[in-house]
């Protein structure tokens, strides 16, 4: 079996089973006005990685293999977004009101939109999640199902919220993880690293970790 370089041992590529996520790369996380400012971040750290998301999207693509993008995003009438979440953190700007790119992570809103760079081409599925995790109240399930899909690789952010959670979610429901080290971010260095260890400890209890590079390289040879 080909096998990608990776920590804390070679992930064992299954080249006809394995797609890329890319986790909520939206103008909210990575723009100044959107949600992740809200909440007090430099959200400079999240455009730093937008090449090596970009590198990592071009490397499926050029495979043939599938690329899904999530976005943390909500229902113009709220109804998917309990009162817990929306107070949470006391943000400058809750999730619903109106701010500089729209209404702040409501489906459809300027903010709530993927980076031009990174945007889903024709035929690449995108799910709206209204949770952390991409399984929880989405399609995600069936949709991995229906394609075959039994190894994801994840990239995109924060890599201790919305990355870790569906790596977890995955990792419970029997998919092999891998997350692309360069291609994820937080806002906290210190959490993604944490995160990362956390992750890979107890012989990868919840997945792998490799470069973009590794895994370009071993989707393109295998
Ligand atoms: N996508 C994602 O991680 N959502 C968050 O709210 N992350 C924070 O780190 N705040």
């Amino acid at each position: 079996m080909p096998e990608i370089k990776a920590d804390p041992f070679a992930f064992p590529l299954k080249r006809d089973a394995i797609a890329l996520v890319v986790i909520d790369m939206q103008r909210d996380f990575a723009e100044p006005g959107g949600f992740g400012a809200s909440l007090g971040n430099d959200v400079s750290r999240i455009t730093r990685i937008v090449p090596d998301v970009k590198r990592l999207i071009e490397g499926f693509r050029a495979a043939g293999l599938p690329v899904i993008h999530t976005m943390e995003c909500h229902r113009p009438d709220l109804s998917d977004l309990p009162p817990a979440k929306r107070n949470r953190g006391n943000p400058a700007l809750k999730i619903g009101d109106e701010g500089p790119m729209g209404r702040v992570l409501i489906s459809g809103e300027p903010g709530t939109g993927i980076l031009p760079e990174l945007a889903p081409i024709n035929g690449e599925v995108v799910i709206e999640k209204p949770g952390k995790g991409a399984f929880y109240a989405t399609p995600l399930g069936e949709i991995l199902k229906s394609k075959g899909i039994e190894q994801l690789v994840f990239a995109g952010v924060t890599t201790e919220v919305c990355v870790q959670t569906t790596m977890r979610e995955a990792n419970d429901r029997g998919y092999e993880c891998l997350l692309a080290e360069e291609a994820t971010e937080s806002y906290f260095p210190e959490f993604k690293t944490a995160a990362i260890s956390m992750i890979t400890a107890q012989g990868a209890i919840v997945g792998w970790v490799a470069s973009v590079d590794a895994i370009v390289e071993g989707i393109a040879h295998a």
